[in-house]
């Protein structure tokens, strides 16, 4: 018997087993450290490429023409975060992109153009700058461009949790298109009424019914809130987007929600066990993380790890910022993992 396998270490690794008193701290961190680092992608500087692709790649070649936002330290498997991530799509007139579905839940922010669609489970949806669209587990959803002019949407997906979980699934619908079953829309001009809900549905599935929660929606909820509500010192005028069936998030992995920083808006700082991905719709400021300053604009996208310490400030002392954020935090919940603070309790 040579001397390494005396080494009581070596025959308890060799049999598969480790010492947990080597591992104690790491297994354990006295509070969460995210993998995943502050960052922030610029849309100017990423939309140039999206057209590019354009003329490079067709739809036949790929699945779908997406730019997928990689944190800088999740590039293998590639995510934006650890259990969520964010992508550009663009599509164009006359493009459709392949039916499919998967069990990551997902949904498309829409940033630029008119005129495209998407299909989820028999009803075609309308997208319209502003507009959020959901795709759920599980639905059957293709794109196509029916318009004059590039449509550019930013996806999110909880593919990082769902595969973290070794719980994902996809699948390719036997036709490019799936076919229509519903009249277009439906489910928007049936829910979207606020407090109106249509008796005749039963809830099918955790996630919420609305295909798209239009802009023109979000945009008269803020003027008609005004000035008149000071929201949160946190997060300023902050709306989320409910599932008309629980008051809940909209679906279980994913709460999104749309925010008004108003002029000068110089948010208190907080941090909690949720990851949140922003994409600003509209207006310039910069957000504090862990001391790393990101200087956001128009359509940029940024992402705040879990625990880190951020605060959001509008840039603009006469006009309003508008960002839309998403976030695991119904996991969090739903798991007894959620915990926040205010930054002055203990930093
Ligand atoms: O549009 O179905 O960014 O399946 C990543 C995966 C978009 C989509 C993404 C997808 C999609």
């Amino acid at each position: 018997m040579d001397q390494t396998s005396a080494d009581p270490y070596e025959i308890v690794r060799r049999a598969g087993a480790a010492p947990l008193w080597q591992y104690y701290g790491s297994l354990f961190a006295a509070q969460p450290s995210s993998r995943a680092v502050p960052f922030i992608w610029r849309y100017a500087e990423l939309r140039p490429s999206m057209l590019h692709f354009v003329d490079a790649l067709s739809l036949e070649e790929a699945e779908r023409r997406v730019l997928m936002l990689v944190n800088p330290e999740l590039r293998e498997p590639p995510a934006t975060l650890s259990t969520l991530y964010a992508g550009l799509q663009i599509i164009v007139p006359g493009e459709t992109a392949q039916a499919h579905r998967h069990t990551s839940g997902a949904f498309r922010l829409i940033i630029e153009g008119e005129g495209a669609c998407t299909t989820v489970d028999g009803e075609r949806v309308h997208m319209r700058p502003g507009d959020l669209l959901l795709t759920p587990s599980w639905h059957w959803h293709d794109h196509e461009d029916v318009g004059t002019g590039p449509m550019i949407w930013l996806d999110g997906l909880d593919y990082p949790l769902v595969n973290l979980l070794e719980a994902g699934f996809f699948e390719v619908f036997a036709e490019r298109m799936q076919p229509r079953t519903m009249p277009d829309d439906i489910s928007t001009r049936q829910y979207i009424h606020g407090q109106l809900r249509p008796t005749w549905e039963t809830p099918r599935g955790l996630s919420s019914p609305i295909g798209n929660y239009p802009w023109s929606e979000t945009e008269a909820a803020f003027a008609d809130i005004g000035d008149d509500a000071d929201g949160s010192a946190v997060d300023g005028v902050m709306l989320e987007y409910t599932n008309p069936w629980t008051g809940g998030p909209v679906m279980p992995t994913i709460g999104c929600r749309m925010q008004r920083l108003p002029p000068g808006f110089a948010g208190v700082a907080h941090r909690h066990t949720s990851n949140t991905i922003y994409h600003v719709v509209r207006g310039e400021g910069r957000s504090v993380v862990d001391d790393v300053v990101l200087e956001w604009n128009e359509h940029d996208v940024f992402a705040v790890p879990s625990w880190t310490v951020h605060e959001h400030h509008n840039g603009s002392g006469s006009e309003d910022a508008i960002v839309f954020s998403y976030t695991d935090e119904p996991v969090m919940r739903s798991l007894g993992l959620y915990r926040e603070q205010s930054a002055a309790a203990g930093r």
